[in-house]
């Protein structure tokens, strides 16, 4: 049997139909701005979430970066949830890359303008300046929490307030979408900078997009060059970027349904606690000796990551079926390590 692989949405691989699009791709070295598949794609991405331009780059990670390098200089201070991806994730990139330090405010992937005014430095040259404010939309480790919109518009005008750019880390922005019916555009429309991956829930093999105003784009080509970025004929990826966004985009709230079947079928498992209902496809789950469990789920054909001593994460993705959510919950009511 088919292995039912649940580390994350990053394990989808491309359809017969993407690889026919990326098979059919024109191409040409886009570090020179010719491939027109690439420029395509941007132009796309940059509808999508209403801003003036978009670069393709190769990874979330890159995309954060050099978005948040893009509105810092090195020795400012970025504010960003706590356990963010930044924070967590990304090898400690904002502070060798960007020459940044994080400060992490809030629970759960949110925060209140309050919360925000508390997590800003002082004005006065002992300490780093607080310069942009990062939102993680959907926030992973908490489980692919959706920022509540209202609160987002408040902390957005606070941010302004205090002279704050701000970056979202859109990984999963089209998640959010899914989940609240709330447009991308409208999400980043407070936004400086807006990243988000086709390489998840979106089925691309590779990719990612950052978005803004045609001047901090420019300066975002800069940071993508110079961090290893410039890919030649890119083309071939970016045409399953845009398959994996014209026919895949709409699909996301599949997965968001056997997120929750999923995590009904876990909470009725003896030793499994749910904490919080999924609102997106990520569902965080309590377990003693998630290590062990995991091993022997994985020795059944299920693979779901510890991310404690206690806690796993199962992620749903266009590679698996509501059929495949009850067959692994069978599986998971057999372990008993
Ligand atoms: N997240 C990955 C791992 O790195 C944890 C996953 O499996 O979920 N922002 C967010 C919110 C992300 O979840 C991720 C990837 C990224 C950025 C980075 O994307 P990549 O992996 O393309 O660098």
């Amino acid at each position: 049997m088919k292995p039912i692989d649940l580390r994350s949405d990053t394990v989808t691989k491309p359809s017969a139909a993407m690889r026919e699009a990326m098979a059919q791709a024109e191409v040409g070295d886009d570090v020179y701005g010719e491939d027109p598949t690439v420029n395509r794609l941007q132009t796309m991405a940059a509808a999508l979430v209403g801003k003036e331009a978009a670069l393709f780059v190769p990874s979330g990670t890159m995309a954060n970066q050099i978005a948040l390098r893009a509105l810092t200089e090195s020795g400012d201070a970025v504010i960003a949830p706590r356990d963010a991806h930044v924070v967590l994730y990304e090898s400690g990139a904002a502070a060798a890359l960007g020459g940044l330090q994080l400060v992490q405010i809030g629970a759960d992937g949110a925060f209140d303008a309050d919360e925000l005014r508390a997590g800003v430095y002082p004005a006065d040259d002992h300490f780093p300046r607080t310069r942009a404010l990062l939102v993680e939309n959907t926030h992973n480790r908490s489980g692919g929490r959706v920022f509540p919109f209202e609160k987002l518009e408040r902390v957005a005008s606070a941010a302004k307030a205090l002279g704050l750019r701000m970056h979202m880390d859109g990984a999963r922005l089209f998640n959010a979408e899914a989940a609240t019916g709330i447009p991308a555009a409208r999400w980043a429309e407070p936004f400086d900078t807006v990243s988000f991956c086709l390489s998840k829930g979106l089925g691309a093999p590779v990719g990612s997009l950052v978005a803004g105003s045609r001047a901090l784009i420019e300066r975002a080509h800069r940071f993508r060059k110079q961090q290893g970025g410039g890919m030649r004929q890119a083309g071939i990826l970016a045409a399953a970027g845009i398959f994996a966004l014209e026919q895949n985009r709409k699909r996301l709230a599949d997965d968001h349904a056997n997120a929750r079947r999923l995590a009904a079928g876990l909470a009725e498992i003896p030793g499994i606690r749910v904490p919080a209902a999924p609102e997106s496809n990520i569902v965080m789950f309590e377990r003693a000796g998630a290590a062990a469990w995991s091993a022997a789920l994985r020795a059944r054909g299920v693979l779901a990551n510890p991310v404690a001593s206690d806690a796993l994460r199962a992620v749903t993705h266009l590679d698996v079926t509501a059929a495949d959510i009850d067959a692994a919950l069978v599986l998971m009511r057999e372990v008993r390590v």
